[in-house]
């Protein structure tokens, strides 16, 4: 990545008005969270998240599946927002008093941009901190950590599974169509820590370049994206964050 890529990502920035981010695990990595697509290690190394995460895996094992997304809920618990949640918590604060607006559309579970301070999210995969009833749909929120056995019992009579969206499953009506209306308003777009691999949001690129919107990719590796975006900013988004920020509000 050169600093022209980053003043010109800056000059975008400070210019703009409504910003769409869409995140993926990448920007919670630095937060010591594993990301989706990286090696599973320890007790997990043998498994392949993409098929513990459907309904079928849940269905055939539940014991597995959701002893695996209880042991991701307390990594989540465990972790702080890091640099990079926080300057896009800012950049809110920034855009709020000029009228504008930055909305996060996040593919991540573990309410990490909420924690940092930023208040328009919009969760398209759901949170692993939410769990519901396979029987009655109620979800539940203060829930024991860890469970005490597995699968957890719903006090509704079912089972409770993690309430995020599994590979074959719909994602939220209303966080689709929070997500929509932000592609049609923005001014400008990042990609941010997302391999670019999972739709439908994986197209919401496409969506805003159709609309002559810049895009910004600020990614540790290369994605489908990257031959696509306006500007790529290669690196760790803790680190490229605040200094974007720092760069376009000095
Ligand atoms: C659906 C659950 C309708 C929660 C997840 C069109 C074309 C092709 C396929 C499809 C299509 N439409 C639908 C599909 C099927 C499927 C799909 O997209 N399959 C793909 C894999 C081929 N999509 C669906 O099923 C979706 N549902 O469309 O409903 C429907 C219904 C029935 C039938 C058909 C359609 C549901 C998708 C949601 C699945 N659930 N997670 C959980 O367990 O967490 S998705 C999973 O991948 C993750 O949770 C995450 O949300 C998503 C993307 O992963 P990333 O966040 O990008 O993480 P990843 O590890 O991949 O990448 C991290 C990146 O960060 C890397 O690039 C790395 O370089 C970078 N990085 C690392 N460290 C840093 C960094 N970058 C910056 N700084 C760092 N420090």
């Amino acid at each position: 990545m050169s600093d022209t890529d980053l003043r010109r990502a800056a000059q975008f920035l400070s210019n703009a008005r409504h910003v769409v981010v869409v995140s993926g695990a990448g920007i919670s990595a630095e937060s010591k969270i594993p990301t989706f697509r990286d090696a599973m290690t320890g007790l997990w190394a043998s498994f392949d998240p993409q098929k513990l995460a459907t309904p079928e895996a849940f269905d055939a094992d539940p014991s597995t599946v959701t002893r695996w997304y209880d042991f991701r809920r307390m990594k989540c618990a465990e972790a702080l927002p890091n640099p990079g949640h926080t300057a896009l918590a800012r950049l809110e604060t920034l855009l709020n008093p000029h009228n504008g607006s930055v909305t996060i559309l996040t593919q991540n579970v573990d309410g990490l941009h909420q924690r940092a301070g930023s208040r328009n999210v919009v969760e398209l995969h759901g949170s692993i901190m939410t769990w519901r009833c396979t029987r009655t749909g109620r979800e539940f929120h203060d829930l024991p950590a860890p469970f005490p056995d597995y699968p957890p019992k719903s006090p509704d009579g079912g089972l409770l599974r993690p309430a995020v969206v599994w590979f074959g499953e719909m994602l939220p009506p209303a966080a689709l169509d929070a997500a929509d209306k932000a592609l049609r308003e923005c001014d400008l777009f990042f990609s941010i820590g997302t391999s670019a691999l999972v739709h439908p949001v994986a197209g919401f690129a496409g969506i805003a370049s159709a609309r002559n919107i810049p895009v910004i990719e600020i990614n540790r590796d290369p994605t489908p994206l990257t031959p696509r975006a306006d500007i790529c900013l290669r690196g760790p988004s803790g680190e490229l964050l605040p200094a974007l920020l720092h760069a376009a509000f000095p």
